[in-house]
């Protein structure tokens, strides 16, 4: 069976503890059982991991090339710092889709411009943390398309 890797950056571990007014009541562990329960009907598997490291998001990508059909990625404040974040994905081959909670163009001007977006074959932003499991529903179509390419 086919895996996706969901990777969270820093800070996402205080989903649903903090800040409920811009990320929500959901925890990070109700996020990744979501997508957990919607790939098992969609016929693939998931690795959901956290860190607040970004060696440890490079090295999961990395990992990623050998393991993942997919990547779907928040990679939290990293998302608009990160070119090691961009480099590593630009060295994944399979689909990327980046997931902000919160709708980064309301916000400050800094999240306005995401270095990850550049390989992103998809954003979703500002769905709350529903947009995790459209990108889970979505990444299933480009896996599907892939295999026929
Ligand atoms: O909206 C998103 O998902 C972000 O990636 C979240 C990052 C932020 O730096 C990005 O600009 C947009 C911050 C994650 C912090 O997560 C927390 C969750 C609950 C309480 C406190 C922080």
């Amino acid at each position: 069976m086919q895996t996706v890797f969901i990777l969270n950056g820093p800070n996402l571990n205080l989903l649903g503890k903090r800040q409920p007014e811009i990320y929500g009541r959901e925890t990070l562990a109700d996020v990744e059982a979501g997508c957990r329960a919607l790939a098992g009907e969609l016929g693939f598997d998931i690795r959901f991991a956290q860190s607040n490291a970004e060696h440890q998001i490079i090295d999961w990508i990395h990992e990623a090339r050998e393991a993942a059909a997919g990547i779907i990625i928040n990679p939290g404040a990293f998302t608009h710092t990160s070119v090691a974040i961009l480099d590593a994905l630009n060295a994944f081959e399979g689909p990327v889709l980046e997931v902000h909670i919160s709708n980064v163009h309301k916000r400050e001007s800094f999240r306005h411009h995401s270095y990850v977006s550049l390989r992103a074959d998809g954003v979703i932003a500002g769905f709350g943390v529903e947009g995790y499991v459209l990108a889970t529903r979505r990444m299933a179509t480009l896996i599907l398309e892939g295999r026929s390419a």
